[in-house]
């Protein structure tokens, strides 16, 4: 993947027409419909100002793999970015209480979660790790897929080399579970399981399909062991320069556009379960559900006060 990385100073403003350009990373490609949320941020951003902020989205990863993209939001050279929870909890440890498997009844519950008082604190709190919140996208459940082994019973998951974000509380999640956990950058998940340097990796069915994992990787049991939603995020030295006023219409654009992109993320991810079996995957329901999350949620007691906190909050969200 071809990596274009910008030196240019953080939130560029045209001198004759005094627009605002900021520029957006994004991992997916085009047709992802994140990719498609973060068009639809850039859009509202344009609406609301009066063409006088304009996103421009740099997806496909052209800016970076999400580490990258942090370190070139932290100096300025990039403004703006769509990024997993993963990348952001090291900055932010209490949000480790989004990554707790079996937490949700469904999705509909993350949403009531993120869009109340959990969700305006965790944004709010991203200030004191260094980073500026500005609104949540959908990610789906994700599952684990495999290159070879057939995953049905949770013990099958024993031993198997599983690739898992860069991020402390997945490489927890993946090894309470009996596996082999290997943090890796997103991009080397392809040839990792191609070459049969993993047996496998885990990830939302939209991004499994986009990427074309399904390819290397044709079994995917749907044990949906956790929910990490999407942040939208900004460089704090970009948004020193940017007024209160349009701080808060940026986070306006925000809410809107994950209702969109929440939408296209669904309708997507029904329409792809048959073209994912049509070119050979072979979908599995975990056998014995309740030992699955047995396991996994013994991760539950080994939190901080703090996130244990959150947990129950999160758990009494009706
Ligand atoms: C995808 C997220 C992306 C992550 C990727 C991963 O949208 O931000 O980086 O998973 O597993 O679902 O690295």
């Amino acid at each position: 993947m071809a990596v274009l990385t910008l030196a240019l100073p953080a939130g560029l403003i045209c001198a004759e027409s005094k627009t605002l350009y900021l520029r957006l990373a994004e991992l997916h490609p085009s047709d992802h419909p994140t990719s498609k949320g973060d068009r639809e941020f850039a859009r509202q951003v344009a609406e609301l100002s009066k063409g006088r902020i304009q996103v421009e989205v740099y997806d496909n990863g052209v800016l970076g793999d999400e580490l990258s993209v942090m370190e070139q939001l932290r100096f300025g050279a990039i403004d703006l970015a769509r990024v997993s929870i993963a990348s952001v909890q090291p900055f932010v440890p209490q949000l480790a209480a989004l990554f707790l498997p079996y937490l949700y009844r469904d999705d509909d519950h993350l949403w009531k979660v993120l869009s109340g008082p959990v969700g305006q604190q965790l944004l709010a709190d991203l200030k004191a790790g260094g980073q500026i919140g500005i609104g949540w996208f959908e990610a789906g459940a994700r599952s684990f897929y495999t290159a070879r082994t057939k995953l049905q019973r949770a013990s099958d998951l024993v031993g198997l080399r599983i690739r898992v974000q860069e991020s402390p509380p997945m490489v927890r999640l993946v090894e309470t579970l009996g596996a082999k956990a290997l943090p890796l950058p997103f991009p080397n998940v392809y040839s990792g399981l191609r070459t049969g340097a993993l047996d496998g990796a885990e990830n939302n069915l939209v991004t499994y399909y986009a990427s074309s994992h399904y390819q290397v990787a044709p079994f995917f049991t749907l044990d949906e062991h956790a929910r990490l939603p999407e942040l939208l995020i900004g460089s704090p030295l970009a948004f020193s320069q940017i007024s209160q006023a349009d701080q808060a219409l940026l986070l306006q654009a925000a809410a809107a556009a994950a209702v969109t992109q929440r939408a296209a993320f669904q309708s997507y991810e029904a329409e792809i379960r048959d073209k994912l079996v049509t070119a050979g995957v072979t979908f599995f329901e975990p056998v014995d559900l309740a030992s699955w999350q047995a396991r996994a949620r013994r991760i539950w007691s080994e939190q901080t006060p703090q996130v244990r906190e959150l947990l129950e909050r999160i758990r009494n969200t009706q």
